[in-house]
């Protein structure tokens, strides 16, 4: 069901069908989060979605145009990535393991499902959301690959095998959605992995120099089924569905052209089941759908999806300034200029002709040092252990990753460092908050300090009050 009117979802209720797992219900709570469970879990996700009062709030439109987006992207826990959750991938035993398809292929599929169960259970959980909201963010964006949306073969022409991935993680969403909806936390849900990788990154599922997502016509429209079927059953319970991360623009015209097309029918497929469900909210508001640059610059994009074509879209830019040699070379103050003088005015001139623009991912971190980073095994452009260019050494990696407090044993991080991440991470935001805002990258990782918002408080360099500031005005 979409969009549903309180009063509304209450009459509808009992013609609620049995295969309408997740449909609202009147104290906006996923009442049926427990259909894909089986006994074998280490514990009930649903009790906390049934414990509820009935008196939440109802859900409330995010105002884009005049508030600012302030939030965090919950990494490394719907799509594993080997840097966030370097544990799991140890635990493997198989160092042939470097996402989550390969973990779902070499490794055995009962301690895989356990494995991942236990990791979903308990990376995120109802703490976060409280955390986050006395954070003073309003905002998580939840990344999800297709595997983990159970597509009935109903829903799609296509094939619904998610083979070789390991699925149950669905429950686990739904769960997080009542929590975002008790503590009163906007949701972007954000397709990052699609079927046949849309660009190769481990970060989509996949870590494969042979993406094929644009390439065939069917692992597409699969998406776009999967688009149509999320909006009919979670369209209630977010504001925002993201079509595609970081789909590879740049790997050709074959991929920016399918990108667009996919990017237009993505929007219409939202459109259209809004127009066919039999009840909206009273105040007219639709779905956000949120596209991405897809590495083609923001001025690929002028004109599109632009009123009265496209309402209530949204552009999703990610400005990490730290995968190339050339950014890495940057000193704070130049990644500081580089901020105030190329992202700030690229942005808002784009912002201000086009669509809401959201800095939807980017991070305090100032070198790629953090251990596997670059991928499972893989080394850091910063200390030269990794030259896929060439490159020189910029620095040892020692001091600018681990534990921010030396609780791994290392060195921690020094005052200077501190200062220079509160720097960044408050340039950043000024830049984005003259657009619609932000969404750092990412809540929590294992052990790399400098890339947790919640190790950023912990250790003073993030404050507790997002629009508080040590460094006011750093663009003049
Ligand atoms: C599947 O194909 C049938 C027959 O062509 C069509 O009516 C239906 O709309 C298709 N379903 C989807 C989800 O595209
Ligand atoms: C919602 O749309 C209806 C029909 O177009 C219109 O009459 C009504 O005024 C709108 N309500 C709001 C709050 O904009
Ligand atoms: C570092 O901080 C953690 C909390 O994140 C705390 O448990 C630990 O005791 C601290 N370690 C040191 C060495 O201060
Ligand atoms: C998951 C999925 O359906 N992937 C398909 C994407 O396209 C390739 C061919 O290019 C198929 O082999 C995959 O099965």
């Amino acid at each position: 069901m979409f969009l549903l009117h309180p009063l509304i979802a209450l009459l509808s209720l009992a013609a609620l069908s049995a295969a309408s797992k997740c449909s609202l219900k009147i104290n906006g709570q996923i009442p049926g989060a427990q259909a894909p469970f089986t006994a074998s879990l280490p514990s009930e996700p649903t009790q906390t979605a049934s414990t509820g009062t009935g008196a939440l709030p109802s859900p409330t439109a995010f105002d884009y145009s005049r508030t600012k987006v302030r939030g965090v992207n919950l990494g490394g826990w719907l799509v594993l990535e080997p840097w966030i959750t370097p544990s799991i991938f140890e635990a493997t035993g198989n160092d042939n393991i470097v996402d989550e398809f390969t973990l779902g292929q070499l490794m055995n599929p009962n301690a895989a499902q356990k494995l991942l169960q236990s990791h979903w259970e308990s990376w995120i959980t109802e703490d976060d959301f409280i955390a986050i909201k006395a954070a003073g963010l309003n905002h998580v964006r939840i990344p999800i690959g297709y595997w983990s949306i159970p597509l009935p073969s109903s829903a799609t022409n296509t094939s619904t095998s998610t083979a070789p991935y390991i699925t149950g993680a669905w429950p686990y969403l739904l769960r997080a959605l009542n929590w975002a909806r008790k503590h009163s936390i906007h949701v972007i849900i954000d397709i990052h992995g699609a079927p046949g990788s849309q660009n190769g990154y481990d970060n989509s599922g996949q870590r494969t120099g042979n993406p094929v997502w644009a390439l065939n016509p069917s692992n597409v429209t699969r998406t776009i089924d999967t688009i149509r079927w999320l909006t009919q059953n979670i369209g209630g319970m977010v504001d925002v569905i993201e079509l595609l991360n970081e789909g590879a623009g740049f790997r050709g015209p074959d991929w920016s052209n399918a990108i667009r097309q996919y990017f237009l029918d993505g929007y219409n497929t939202v459109r259209a089941v809004e127009s066919a469900s039999s009840s909206t909210y009273s105040d007219n508001r639709t779905l956000g759908v949120m596209i991405g640059d897809a590495f083609m610059g923001l001025q690929s994009w002028d004109g599109f999806l632009t009123f009265p074509q496209g309402n209530n879209a949204l552009m999703d830019i990610h400005t990490y300034q730290i995968f190339s040699d050339l950014e890495l070379g940057r000193s704070i103050s130049d990644h500081i200029s580089y901020e105030c003088s190329s992202v700030l005015p690229n942005v808002l001139s784009y912002a201000q002709s086009n669509i809401w623009t959201v800095l939807g991912e980017w991070s305090a971190a100032l070198t790629d040092c953090a251990r596997w980073l670059n991928g499972r095994g893989v080394g850091a452009r910063w200390d030269n252990t990794w030259t896929p260019t060439g490159g020189f050494y910029h620095g040892s990696c020692s001091g600018w990753t681990g534990s921010w407090n030396g609780s791994d044993g290392g060195p921690g991080f020094s005052e200077q460092y501190k200062q220079q991440l509160r720097q960044y991470w408050e340039v950043q935001i000024e830049a984005a908050e003259n657009v619609q805002g932000w969404i750092y990258w990412t809540w929590k990782a294992e052990n790399a300090d400098e890339w947790s918002y919640q190790k950023g408080l912990e250790g003073g360099w993030i404050p507790h009050d997002p629009t508080e500031r040590k460094y006011p005005h750093m663009c003049g």
